[in-house]
């Protein structure tokens, strides 16, 4: 998988990608990714990539031009599968679409910061629109890093354990059960007495009743999708 990030803040996106289990992804060469600063290609001798929004109001918005040109030059050689726009008024990004998204070769993410990006970007190249919840952040760069976490972690050989990922909170719409290590008695607070059996059948049907419980306790709108 190839994922290119756009942005106007490209040291924002720095720190997500340089450590843990995403970079042992890139290290491993399971996923490649670019990220690319706007302004290399803005307008005029200060490389400008942002202006006033026609019609009025606080706020700059992110110029057609050098999107543009970016854009083109990405898919010069290669086509995308996807050209996401993170935005909080996009679709609300969940398990299910990072699966999807897992089993792409090639994502272009545009990060907006501002007001975002001029509208007609989003007519002409943008397929989807993602937001990562109802909150507003002031860029897309913690959101391109969210959305690429949950999709980087899906393809196989990243994670060391195979079935890791598999038993994620989500993954089969029901929240993870607890866990537990050393010591197993910590400020009078004990173990389960099951998971220190060495039965594995009765640790799988704990885990199972307790994903069950939590889930029933916290997320119930899970169990009724
Ligand atoms: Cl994708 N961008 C911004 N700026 N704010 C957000 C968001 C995205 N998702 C939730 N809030």
């Amino acid at each position: 998988m190839h994922i290119d990030i756009i942005s106007v803040v490209p040291e924002l996106l720095e720190s997500p990608f340089s450590h843990s289990i995403l970079m042992r992804a890139i290290d491993k060469g399971l996923v490649s990714l670019k990220i690319h600063d706007l302004r290399n290609f803005g307008l005029g001798n200060y490389r400008q990539v942002d202006d006033y929004q026609f019609g009025g109001g606080a706020g700059m918005v992110l110029m057609a031009e050098p999107l543009d040109q970016l854009l083109t030059s990405l898919t010069k050689e290669q086509s995308a599968d996807a050209i996401v726009y993170l935005t909080p008024d996009g679709e609300t990004w969940n398990q299910s679409m990072a699966n999807g998204f897992s089993l792409k070769e090639r994502i272009i993410l545009i990060c907006g910061h501002y007001k975002g990006i001029d509208q007609r970007i989003r007519d002409i190249w943008v397929t989807h629109e993602v937001s990562i919840g109802d909150y507003v952040l002031s860029g897309g760069e913690l959101a391109a890093s969210v959305v690429s976490d949950s999709i980087i972690r899906l393809i196989p050989g990243v994670l060391n354990d195979a079935g890791s990922a598999l038993n994620d909170s989500f993954q089969d719409n029901l929240l993870a059960p607890p866990v537990y290590t050393r010591p197993s008695e910590f400020k009078g607070h004990k173990v389960p007495e099951v998971l220190l059996s060495g039965n594995f059948s009765a640790i799988e049907a704990w885990r199972e009743a307790e994903a069950l419980r939590r889930t029933q306790e916290r997320r119930p709108d899970l169990l009724s999708d």
